[in-house]
């Protein structure tokens, strides 16, 4: 029996898809499915000014195949030397939908983050001004801190207090990985939200570590605890506009994945349509797939939702997925759920 389920065009509120070969090779594997996506700014050396938005902006569009239609939306690298005029008048030309905050340390290329929240101070107050985003990877980077609590902390020590000193300001929580993150979220209204990856829906700490490990589920957040997983599963199929996705697809080649210090990073974008319609299934929630991938993101960055459609097939055979795609850097694996797939996007 085939089952089809037609859905408003997604777009992924969260994408890396780094620069030159690269960028060539894992663009159409977005591209092919969303309309649009929130392009991260985590390029080495970072994208922190308004002028290289628009450069990688215009490198994305060049590599983009002739037969497709994609928007990248940019962001700005906050940084403590980030000036609010740049700012403002990147996002007032268009150009800019969101500024992203690392902690220094915190993920992949995120040295040129904040250290000093004071620092970035008049930056924040100029976007809650103007009504523009913050994207926030909302880990602490004490030492002490165990690394699967640096989320929870992050709230707590620097997430709340920030937001209470900065009315107005709208803030996205990237890639939350907790109950703790779930619940926040919640707490903020209209300019609160948070963004969910494909892979946290499906991995918990023991897929990365039980029977040996497995570079390829290695990410930052790391993946919780599987009481955590749980409530991002509710908090994805609930329906409410405050979750969205945000799929975190951050190609690595896989020498760069498997070695003994290897890079974090799940890459998703090839199947994550597909896996989040057997999740939503399995979750009895097929019905809110498109509120969190098509409709939830655009209303909350006040944007139209994409004119045109996709539509997800599910077939009896299980979908061969490719394994990995190939770059001319080396080859880049694709995310295996590990579990049968039944859906494609026809
Ligand atoms: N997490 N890898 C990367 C970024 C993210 O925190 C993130 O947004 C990356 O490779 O750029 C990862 O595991
Ligand atoms: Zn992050
Ligand atoms: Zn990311």
């Amino acid at each position: 029996m085939t089952q089809s389920l037609t859905i408003t065009r997604p777009d992924d509120w969260h994408l890396h898809l780094r620069d030159g070969d690269m960028l060539r090779a894992v663009l159409p594997e977005t591209a092919r499915h969303f309309g649009r996506a929130i392009i991260m700014p985590n390029l080495v050396p970072p994208v922190v000014t308004g002028e290289q938005a628009g450069a990688y902006r215009d490198r994305i569009l060049s590599a983009l195949p002739e037969d497709m239609m994609f928007e990248p939306l940019m962001t700005l690298y906050l940084t403590e030397d980030t000036d609010p005029e740049d700012v403002a008048a990147a996002h007032a030309s268009g150009l800019v939908k969101a500024v992203k905050l690392y902690p220094a340390g915190a993920t992949t290329n995120s040295a040129s983050g904040v250290r000093d929240f004071d620092k970035v101070r008049p930056v924040l107050e100029k976007m809650a001004e103007i009504g523009l985003p913050l994207c926030v990877h909302g880990e602490v980077t004490d030492p002490e801190i165990d690394i699967f609590d640096r989320e929870e902390v992050f709230i707590d020590r620097v997430l709340d207090p920030l937001r209470q000193a900065t009315p107005g300001l709208r803030v996205v929580m990237e890639h939350i990985t907790t109950a703790q993150g779930a619940v926040y979220a919640q707490s903020g209204g209209s300019d609160l939200a948070a963004t969910i990856t494909t892979h946290h829906l499906i991995i918990n700490r023991n897929h990365i570590l039980v029977g040996g490990i497995k570079p390829h589920y290695y990410c930052l957040p790391v993946a919780k605890r599987e009481n955590h997983r749980q409530a991002l599963r509710i908090a994805a199929t609930s329906g409410l506009p405050c979750y969205f996705l945000g799929t975190d697809s951050a190609p690595h080649t896989d020498a760069n994945k498997l070695q003994a210090c290897g890079c974090a990073g799940c890459f998703t974008a090839t199947n994550t349509m597909a896996l989040l319609a057997h999740v939503f299934e399995e979750d009895g929630a097929l019905d809110k797939l498109e509120g969190f991938a098509s409709k939830n993101g655009p209303a909350f960055y006040r944007v139209p939702e994409n004119p045109g459609q996709i539509t997800l097939v599910k077939q009896d055979a299980p979908v061969a997925f490719p394994e990995q795609i190939k770059t001319p850097d080396g080859p880049v694996t694709v995310f295996d759920p590990g579990f049968a797939v039944h859906w494609t996007v026809a």
